[in-house]
């Protein structure tokens, strides 16, 4: 499977890790750490030599609770950090849901829209749909980041999420936009308990059915907090153990904030799977220790 962006067509048949870069004063794991344009880019360049096939850059938190952004201020955020982005040699994606953020980007070249609204907002599924070949990845999300935790109520997770991301992908192929440019993600932790996310994780495969490839982010988030007890900046561990199994359960890519840890895990969960590993150095004596 490919996924086809505005510049890059993305080969699926191996997993693809897409670092997260928060221009932000207040995601929930890295806020502030990268605020400046100049951090921001710096994060970037970071990511991509860690191994980074994709950048996803951001200028809103969606923890539960944050506090919305203006369109000026997200442009302002976003904007200077995706035109240096883009010059990179990867895919770079925005996580936007506001339409006139998605057609800025678009306009500078952006790659993917990235939108755990799955365009809902007026306006979003046109800004993506008159694009030629702009990549998007639908997210799933319970109720807005304000209120999500609030009353969070599923009969049945899994059919609910899938419904929910087949119907966006729908209202996107009824605008002619091919199905290899949509990419669709359950969002874990956006109006979902502990619980909930583990159901997802666990019956992942069955969120394959409507024919999309599949993108998680289980990177650093609160059920990975409830499983082992660490705070947010101690999850790294679990934020592989999560990215392992999810690429285990039939993700094609994990959103991460810790690139060079993920790679390192994917080279060694791939050569467990696949007969090919990707460099000579295992048909040679090891060095030792
Ligand atoms: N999670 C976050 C933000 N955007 N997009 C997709 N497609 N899937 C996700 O799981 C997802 C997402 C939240 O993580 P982060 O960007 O680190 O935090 P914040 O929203 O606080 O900036």
């Amino acid at each position: 499977m490919i996924w086809q962006t505005t510049r890059h067509a993305i080969d699926l048949a191996r997993p693809r890790v897409m670092g997260i870069v928060n221009v932000t004063p207040d995601s929930f794991a890295d806020g502030g750490a990268h605020a400046t344009a100049t951090q921001a880019l710096a994060h970037c360049e970071r990511l991509v030599r860690e191994g980074a096939d994709i950048l996803d850059i951001g200028g809103e938190s969606s923890r539960p609770g944050a506090l919305p952004v203006s369109v000026a201020d997200e442009l302002a955020r976003v904007l200077p950090v995706l035109r240096g982005a883009l010059t990179l040699g990867v895919p770079v994606s925005v996580d936007t849901c506001k339409p006139e953020v998605m057609r800025a980007a678009l306009a500078l070249g952006a790659d993917i829209v990235n939108d755990i609204l799955a365009l809902q907002a007026p306006g979003a599924l046109d800004a993506v749909a008159s694009h030629p070949t702009c990549g998007v990845c639908l997210m799933h999300m319970r109720g807005v980041p304000g209120s999500m935790q609030g009353d969070v109520r599923y009969g049945d997770v899994v059919a609910e999420v899938t419904a929910f991301l087949a119907a966006r992908a729908k209202a996107l192929r009824d605008r002619a936009v091919d199905a290899r440019r949509i990419v669709l993600d359950p969002g874990i932790g956006f109006g979902k308990l502990a619980g909930h996310n583990l159901e997802l994780l666990r019956r992942q495969r069955e969120l394959l059915a409507p024919g999309y490839p599949l993108l998680v982010g289980w990177s650093r988030k609160s059920t990975l907090g409830v499983l082992t007890g660490k705070a947010v900046g101690d999850r790294l561990a679990a934020s592989i153990a999560a990215a392992l199994a999810a690429v285990d359960n039939g993700a094609a890519i994990v959103r991460v904030h810790d690139v060079a840890e993920t790679v390192d895990a994917l080279e060694v969960w791939r050569a467990a799977r696949d007969n090919d590993a990707s460099t000579d150095a295992v048909h040679e004596p090891p060095p030792y220790p």
